[in-house]
């Protein structure tokens, strides 16, 4: 696909689809409560709609309306039904490993497994803690990957668990299992990661305890439906952020932002490169405006990675234009997710110009690099096919030519028309 470049005084209002974390979430906690939930504002991309589908073959009945999805819950794990075929879930990560923690109880077998990029991504960070509360879990050939067979039958109990990675898919693998699970569970996270299970199991009306790194809960907890707001994803508003702050005479407003603080490390970052960006928060979102601005290097590291890991890509295109040096560490994770995304970055951004050295657990971008045309490549991940389409933006001379550009589907289906409807 040819993309739009060279561009000047991008303005306007976006209201960015639902967010996909909780779009995951909220299906899950509303098959497993009594009584019906209704999500408005659910994200009507293919990861989304490949949970809908597994739920829907595991015997749980939802309505997608025009506005809203409706999901009938079957009041507890044990309402699950056996799937008559295998479960896949094509390109999600968050569908495969949450639903491994939500089917480790189950009274049946399951085969679980996704597209080629699923069957690359590790499985037996979730496997290894629920095999310790007592899920019997078999993956391809023993090695860690996609199909996982879960045996079902098994009694759970709870468990004290050290995270070895900071994930919060491996979070609330344990988190499901957990809530079958006899006796109490307590979590100690590496770092803080995203809290939507959280969040979730308090809304549907349990009990959960979160106090700095430490999670508990206990296992027996009833669900109540519940009608749940979506608010907009903040990890697709990053790459407007990005077109904003880097597209020359622009000004861009996001509306109905979710501003959980394990989802806004993009902000702290922007705010320390000297963005101009002004935020006008209400409690769980708000609105966002960024105008174009002079961008300087930075350092992200530590704490900040888990709270902005999936904007990581877009943030390292605004180094190629900031200031000096910009460098990323701690982020190994970002090797295990739809592609290896420091390579990916290195190499596609590399081929428009861009001075990036990639390192074992991240990235140094050296600054202040005029983009040019070139053929990239996506590697069939969304996230990387969107940070080349805003970098498009800025190239002023020569084509770019994007291969596997229908991967923005996976989160993101009206990118390319959001990013027209700027120009038109
Ligand atoms: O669902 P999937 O494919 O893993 O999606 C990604 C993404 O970029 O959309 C990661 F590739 O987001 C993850 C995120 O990186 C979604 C997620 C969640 O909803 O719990 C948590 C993060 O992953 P992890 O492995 O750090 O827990």
């Amino acid at each position: 696909m040819k993309l739009i470049t060279n561009q000047t005084g991008l303005k306007g209002t976006i209201e960015v689809p639902g967010d996909k974390s909780i779009s995951h979430r909220s299906i899950m906690f509303g098959a497993l409560a009594e009584g019906k939930t209704r999500i408005h504002h659910f994200l009507e991309a293919e990861d989304c709609l490949s949970t809908i589908d597994v739920f829907q073959k595991l015997g749980v009945k939802i309505e997608r309306l025009d506005s809203e999805v409706v999901v009938h819950g079957v009041g507890g794990f044990q309402g699950l039904k056996k799937p008559m075929s295998d479960l896949y879930v094509g390109n999600s990560g968050t569908t495969i490993r949450l639903l491994m923690g939500i089917l480790a109880g189950a009274s049946f077998d399951a085969v679980l497994t996704g597209d080629d990029s699923i069957q690359k991504r590790p499985m037996n960070r979730v496997s290894k803690p629920l095999e310790q509360m007592g899920a019997r879990i078999e993956t391809k050939d023993n090695a860690g990957f996609a199909p996982v067979h879960l045996h079902g039958g098994n009694q759970l109990s709870g468990i004290h668990y050290e995270m070895p990675v900071a994930s919060a898919q491996v979070k609330s693998a344990i988190l499901f299992a957990a809530l079958q699970a006899g006796g109490e569970t307590v979590i100690h996270e590496k770092e803080k990661t995203r809290n939507h299970t959280e969040e979730m199991i308090r809304l549907f009306g349990g009990e959960i305890h979160e106090e700095g790194l430490t999670v508990r809960l206990s296992g027996n907890q009833r669900f109540m439906g519940q009608e749940v707001l979506v608010p907009g994803d903040i990890s697709s508003a990053a790459f407007f952020i990005a077109l904003g702050l880097l597209v020359p005479d622009s000004s861009i407003r996001l509306t109905n932002v979710g501003l959980n603080p394990t989802r806004t490390g993009i902000l702290d970052v922007v705010e320390a490169m000297g963005g101009k960006l002004t935020k006008e928060a209400s409690t769980f979102s708000g609105t966002i405006q960024v105008e174009t601005s002079n961008l300087r290097g930075t350092v992200i590291e530590g704490s900040l990675i888990p709270r902005l890991i999936d904007e990581l890509p877009i943030i390292a295109l605004l180094a190629t234009q900031a200031e000096g040096e910009t460098i990323i560490r701690d982020a190994e994770e970002l090797k295990v997710k739809e592609t290896n995304r420091i390579d990916a970055v290195a190499k596609e951004l590399a081929k428009m110009g861009a001075n990036i050295t990639p390192t074992e657990d991240g990235l140094i971008i050296h600054g202040k690099t005029p983009l040019h045309g070139a053929k990239v490549t996506s590697y069939g991940d969304h996230r990387i096919g969107m940070m080349l389409q805003i970098a498009a933006l800025l190239v002023k001379e020569g084509e770019v030519e994007l291969e596997k550009a229908e991967a923005v589907a996976v989160s993101y289906p009206d990118f390319f028309e959001v990013i027209e409807s700027l120009i038109g």
